[in-house]
């Protein structure tokens, strides 16, 4: 039902402020620097778009005084400013049948890319779509459950409604088109209420829980595990992987999602081990190889399904020593996934 897209719309995205190390702003332009779009264009033979910047977005974000913390997240004016200017570039790509190739950045600009793609494709093929969300982390803390108050922690909370703002400013331009939670015929959580009885544990939001696999988790917090529990959410850990073997988890993951499924792909530089990917700003130990790394971006490829990826997280300034390393480990994950490696 897809065919191979020949055009790449890249936005990059110089952003930080879902986080509170600074440097993951200049993750594009260093990943450019070592000829990711020349690669895509010359060796693959994509024609790409971009524009030539790196956004910041600056003109949309409130100054600092007038972004106070709110329900404990930092920076959440900015951040839902940048991420609302960034679905609609997103969406523009996507909506065109182009490949929407986003470079970070923070990972809480997931919620801008994921929301785009997830609009575009609603209205070019009519179809909902998959995440496959690979990281260290689930990325799932509500801003209560959150203990780092980063945002850049809780962009699947808001993408699949489990948390929710009415703030049009502070990501209520999310749920726009969603029910509100306890409005009628809803839970508490904006799930279905089926005839009177319980609410069902499904959220609702621009993602559905029941599209969405994690590959990689080893640093979930306790509150996420709860969440993950509770919604039946599909995560395959590194113990998965070590039990299974990468080829399994990826054939469990790709069979969970269900075969021509339109998939956007949200890949955080962190899941791959520190000795691979060190300047990044939460390393943890014990994660997936290079290959490991590329061979699920290569796994997704191979479907033929996937319209969307982010690379995000890469961070230059730290664990300079190994930057070169991170950013050439990021470049062979976007070729990867847009099929380099296949035959
Ligand atoms: N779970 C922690 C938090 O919510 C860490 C998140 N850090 C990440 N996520 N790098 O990918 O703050
Ligand atoms: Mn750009
Ligand atoms: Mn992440
Ligand atoms: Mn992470």
């Amino acid at each position: 039902f897809l065919s191979r897209p020949s055009e790449i719309g890249v936005t990059c995205v110089g952003f930080a402020g879902g986080q509170n190390k600074a440097g993951v702003d200049t993750g594009p332009t260093a990943l450019i620097d070592n000829g990711l779009l020349s690669q895509l264009e010359k060796d693959l033979g994509y024609t790409i778009l971009h524009d030539g910047q790196t956004h910041t977005y600056t003109s949309h974000q409130p100054a600092p005084e007038d972004d106070p913390i709110h329900r404990g997240m930092h920076n959440p004016r900015a951040v839902s400013a940048v991420t609302e200017q960034l679905e609609a570039q997103v969406y523009a790509q996507a909506v065109e049948g182009r490949f929407a190739l986003t470079l970070g950045g923070d990972h809480s600009i997931a919620i801008g890319t994921i929301a785009g793609t997830a609009r575009a494709i609603r209205e070019r093929l009519g179809r909902e779509i998959a995440v496959i969300w690979v990281d260290a982390h689930a990325d799932i803390n509500t801003p209560e459950s959150s203990e780092s108050g980063h945002v850049h922690g809780m962009p699947v909370a808001f993408l699949t409604g489990i948390a929710r703002e009415d703030d049009l400013k502070i990501f209520g331009w999310l749920n726009k088109d969603t029910p509100t939670p306890g409005s009628e015929g809803y839970d508490k959580l904006g799930g279905k209420v089926k005839n009177g009885g319980e609410g069902t544990s499904a959220a609702t939001g621009v993602l559905s829980t029941k599209k969405l696999v994690y590959i990689g988790l080893r640093d979930v917090d306790r509150g996420e595990k709860e969440i993950l529990r509770k919604f039946g959410i599909k995560a395959f850990s590194m113990h998965d992987i070590d039990k299974w073997g990468i080829g399994r988890v990826m054939e469990l993951a790709l069979a969970h999602i269900g075969s021509d499924t339109p998939i956007h792909l949200s890949f955080d530089v962190d899941a791959l081990d520190p000795q691979w990917a060190p300047s990044t700003g939460t390393p943890v130990r014990g994660g997936l190889t290079l290959r490991e790394g590329d061979f699920i971006a290569e796994c997704v490829a191979e479907t033929g399904s996937l319209v969307a990826m982010d690379l995000v997280e890469v961070n230059p300034s730290l664990e300079i020593m190994g930057a070169d390393e991170t950013v050439r480990a990021g470049c062979s994950l976007v070729r990867c996934a847009l099929g380099d490696t296949l035959l």
